[in-house]
């Protein structure tokens, strides 16, 4: 119900009769619920302190490895009011994306893994959904701004402040009785809404996620090493860490195992979705794909600066790790690569090849730099060839 007189710290930017607090705030977390948010709650447009605290912590202690995203510019990601004038309020809402996989059609082709947050377009359903939520906000007379996994906010701290949810040991948000298998987008707004509580933690004794990533790279409760982290090693451009590529092992994009043992997430009932799901790819037919083609088949990941070398480059390591060197596709893709025209494509196959025992494919003259280096580190036959 609209109130007579608003509220707002900042009267100046919303208009006299523009509805506020608890009771509107019941009928935003209807229409966000009717939009598909699984939770929400108000968090507010406070500066987030702790986060660019952290953020500067984690720069200091070099576990950034040159991630851009919110460490670049650490004040404009935990300051709200930047990016809204008047801003009083952060709705946040969140998008489950605990679905059940289809199963995989038979092929001879290795395949590789996508990690769960990016089967299907999350972040394109969860900025629709918020959408609804700022449209019914504009047409009551405030001002309001969407985002949803935009390196301009900081998602996890606001989400924790929104009272969605607690931070788990493995850094993500856990929501009560639900697990971390969400992603998480927010409304910045001009409207004054009541204000959650932080959750309380809900790891307790459990400790799980620690010795089950891969890497190490959860190094302290809630801090992880981007060195290590195979969801970044993944996404970032150059030669990827010779220490890491066995681990890596069918992973194409993300990685979930820091949340596939966690407890809490295990429990979540997974729903069934009608939409097609990229949960592998093909790595011979990824393998053989020119740039456009290829950028079509990944158009929703983050890929840097959109150069499809670095996607061939994970998926020669998935080639060095899973696939069958009997297989006439499998030498056919390594010979091709041995001999490509980037550097660090010969590279990275230089490798797999190592690993696959068909050493005879590479070319021990190559000069560049990069290439040079592999030969001096190949690694063994791989386990069980
Ligand atoms: C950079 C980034 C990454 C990086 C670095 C991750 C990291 N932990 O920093 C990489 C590429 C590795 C990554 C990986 C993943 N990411 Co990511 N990522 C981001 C991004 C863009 C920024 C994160 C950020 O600002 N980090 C800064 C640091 C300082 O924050 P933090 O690590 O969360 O630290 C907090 C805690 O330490 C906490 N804290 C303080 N004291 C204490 C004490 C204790 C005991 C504890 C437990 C916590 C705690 O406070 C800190 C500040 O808030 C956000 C999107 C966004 N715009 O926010 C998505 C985001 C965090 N990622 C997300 C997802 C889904 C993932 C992956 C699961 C994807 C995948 N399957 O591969 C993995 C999970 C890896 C992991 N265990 O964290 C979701 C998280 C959803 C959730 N339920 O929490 C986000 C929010 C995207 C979104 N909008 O949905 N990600
Ligand atoms: S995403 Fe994978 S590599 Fe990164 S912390 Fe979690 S388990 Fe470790
Ligand atoms: S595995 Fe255990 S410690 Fe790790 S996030 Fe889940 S509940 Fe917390």
């Amino acid at each position: 119900m609209p109130l007579a007189k608003p509220f707002s710290r900042n009267p100046t930017v919303v208009s006299l009769d523009a509805p506020q607090g608890p009771e509107y705030w019941e009928q935003l977390h209807a229409i966000g619920q009717a939009a598909g948010l699984h939770s929400l709650g108000v968090a507010p447009a406070d500066a987030m302190l702790r986060a660019r605290q952290q953020i500067q912590d984690r720069i200091d202690h070099d576990l950034v490895n040159d991630m851009k995203f919110t460490f670049l510019r650490p004040e404009r990601s935990t300051t709200p009011t930047q990016h809204l004038d008047g801003a009083q309020s952060i709705i946040v809402g969140v998008r489950s994306y605990a679905i059940a996989d289809h199963p995989d059609a038979v092929t001879s082709s290795p395949l590789a893994r996508v990690a769960r947050y990016a089967w299907l377009d999350h972040y394109g359903h969860l900025k629709d959904s918020l959408s609804v939520v700022a449209e019914r906000l504009r047409q009551d007379g405030h001002r309001a701004v969407v985002f949803a996994d935009d390196n301009a906010m900081v998602d996890r701290e606001s989400a924790w402040l929104a009272g969605i949810g607690w931070f788990g040991k493995n850094a993500n948000i856990l929501l009560p009785g639900h697990g971390s298998f969400f992603v998480i987008g927010c409304v910045i707004t001009t409207a004054v809404l009541p204000v959650a509580t932080p959750a309380d933690d809900g790891c307790g004794a459990c400790s799980r996620c620690i010795p089950a990533c891969p890497t190490g790279a959860i190094v302290k409760e809630g801090v992880i090493d981007a060195n290590k982290c195979l969801a970044w090693l993944l996404q970032k451009p150059g030669i990827f860490d010779r220490e890491y590529r066995v681990a890596l092992h069918d992973r194409i994009y993300g990685c979930d195992d820091c949340q596939t043992v966690c407890p809490p997430t295990r429990r979540t009932t997974l729903s069934e979705s009608t939409e097609q799901l990229q949960s592998v790819v093909e790595v011979l037919s990824w393998l053989s794909m020119d740039d456009e083609e290829l950028n079509v088949s990944c158009q929703r990941w983050y890929v840097h600066k959109r150069d499809m070398t670095w996607i061939r480059r994970n998926l020669l390591i998935v080639l060095g790790n899973i696939a069958d060197p009997n297989n006439p596709d499998v030498v056919d893709a390594i010979r091709t690569y041995v001999s490509h025209s980037r550097s660090e494509l010969r590279a990275h196959a230089v490798w797999a090849a190592s690993r696959l025992g068909l050493g005879d494919l590479i070319n021990h003259e190559d000069s560049d730099p990069m290439v040079r280096d592999e030969l001096l580190h190949l690694p063994t036959l791989r386990e069980g060839l």
